[in-house]
């Protein structure tokens, strides 16, 4: 695997999944898994610590509520995290959010948006695609998909 998807409960799946099925399309080798920073902090850690064994180069984490999940993976890796704010009931994801972007300074995590599982997997991508050339291609080949389906709308 390339890619390690970690969310905090399978009620995160409807959200998460975006991320895997957009790795999918690009041909990026992944695992998922769930695993709470919360619920099972020693089990979190012990993954964390061996996923570069397994080939592991970028974290993809979401999680909801008070959602320290991307933080701690950060904390165990220097490994980029990238951080998707999962939508609560109480507060419309706007704790996930501040939880997840208001990281202190020294252990850095790229947050998307709330729900943003596509964008971080595209995300993803981009930091793959620095040593890869096919993934740089096929990544200049989706945004131009992206901008000519734009330019030929017709309203
Ligand atoms: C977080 O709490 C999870 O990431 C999820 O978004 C939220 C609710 O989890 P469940 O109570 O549905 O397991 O840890």
């Amino acid at each position: 695997m390339k890619v390690a998807v970690i969310m905090g409960s399978a009620s995160d799946w409807d959200v998460m999944s975006a991320a895997c099925t957009t790795l999918e399309e690009f041909g990026v080798p992944y695992e998922k898994k769930v695993l709470s920073a919360h619920r099972n902090p020693g089990p979190l850690a012990a993954y964390v610590e061996s996923a570069p064994e397994k080939g592991c180069e970028v974290f993809i984490a979401g999680a909801g509520g008070a959602a320290h999940l991307p933080g701690v993976i950060a904390a165990l890796t220097t490994l980029p995290v990238i951080g998707i704010p999962v939508k609560s009931k109480a507060l419309n994801g706007l704790d996930s959010l501040l939880s997840i972007v208001q990281m202190p300074s020294g252990v850095p995590v790229a947050t998307m948006a709330i729900d943003g599982a596509r964008n971080a997997a595209l995300y993803a991508i981009s930091i793959l695609a620095l040593q890869d050339q096919d993934l740089a291609s096929k990544l200049k080949q989706f945004r131009k998909q992206q901008s000519d389906k734009v330019l030929a709308t017709v309203l």
